[in-house]
């Protein structure tokens, strides 16, 4: 059996440029990994492909999805396997990832088709799958614009946890909607910016400056959210009860002197990156102001 854990981006993936044929993102991310959220998946012997995700055999759709990535990891296969795909990442708190997927069944396939793959090259192998999974292979992973995945070094104790504000499937997948951000008019000034952040916030984690990786990462954030507003058709994943989260953080950051800071990705549950020493402050502050789940990654 084989695990990928998920993982939240602090500074976003959001654009593909090329597959080489591994991903070449457009900008670099960084993201940190979680401790309890994973897939486990196992891989045996079939008479057919065939692929079961929490113990439900999935539809030609879904089948085909999987075996399309297998297809580029094993050229010219011959054996016909079954994928068992255990998700331990609670599904409705949109969290239910591609990259925990990808990465547990890179493993997964290294390790029944006797690849010997180093960790690097089943990060990199993963991205064909989906883009974030390559940064599941690291605990603070980089993944850069030429598309080199690696980890990065911090003295912090970098926490997340998600406040879930919103159950209902998305209306739009992630992958779609950075197809359609691609081609908004502030895209080419969000690539700019996104790799600037990207350098600052390697010398702000070599530094354990956490303000600073706090401001650059809601930055960050607010710049990706920004390009679905310009897209055609204008979208946005967030909620009116994003909003008014981020704004209590806000307060709640100048009231408490406590530094934790939000972001959000393809949905509108809000993640907030603390100290673990402050754990047990915020979550204190969080129980008492807000009535959502919390879910500690
Ligand atoms: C991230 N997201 O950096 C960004 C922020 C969503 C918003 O990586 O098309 O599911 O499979 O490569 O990996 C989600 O994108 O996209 C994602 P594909 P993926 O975490």
């Amino acid at each position: 059996m084989d695990t990928g854990y998920i993982n939240i981006a602090i500074v976003k993936y959001w654009g593909k440029k090329e597959f080489n044929p591994y991903l070449i993102p457009y900008q670099g991310s960084i993201s940190l990994r979680s401790t309890k959220l994973y897939t486990n998946t196992i891989i045996e012997k079939s008479e057919y492909d065939e692929f079961y995700l929490n113990g439900i055999k999935q539809d030609e759709k879904e089948t085909d999805k999987i075996f399309s990535f297998v297809d580029k990891v094993i050229i010219n296969r011959k054996e016909k396997i079954k994928i068992d795909s255990i998700n331990y990442v609670p599904t409705a708190a949109g969290l239910a990832s591609s990259a925990s997927a990808y990465c547990a069944l890179t493993k997964a396939l290294n390790r029944y088709f006797n690849l010997n793959l180093k960790e690097n090259e089943m990060a990199k192998i993963s991205t064909m799958g989906s883009g974030s999974a390559g940064r599941s292979f690291y605990h603070l992973a980089a993944f850069d614009k030429c598309g080199n995945i690696y980890e990065l070094e911090t003295n912090l104790n970098l926490s997340m946890l998600v406040l879930v504000v919103s159950k209902e499937k998305k209306e739009i997948s992630s992958r779609n909607a950075m197809n359609i951000a691609q081609l908004a008019p502030n895209f080419k000034k969000w690539v700019e910016r996104a790799n600037n952040d990207f350098e600052k916030m390697k010398i702000a984690l070599k530094e354990n400056d956490f303000k600073k990786i706090g401001n650059i990462m809601e930055n960050n954030t607010i710049f990706m959210h920004n390009t679905t507003f310009r897209s055609t058709p204008s979208f946005s994943f967030l909620n009116k009860e994003t909003y008014n989260i981020i704004k209590k953080i806000k307060r709640f950051r100048r009231e408490y002197k406590l530094d934790m800071y939000f972001t959000m990705d393809a949905g509108p549950n809000v993640k907030l990156l603390y100290l673990k020493e402050d754990e047990e402050k915020i979550l204190k502050i969080i129980n008492n102001n807000f009535d959502c789940e919390i879910i500690l990654c």
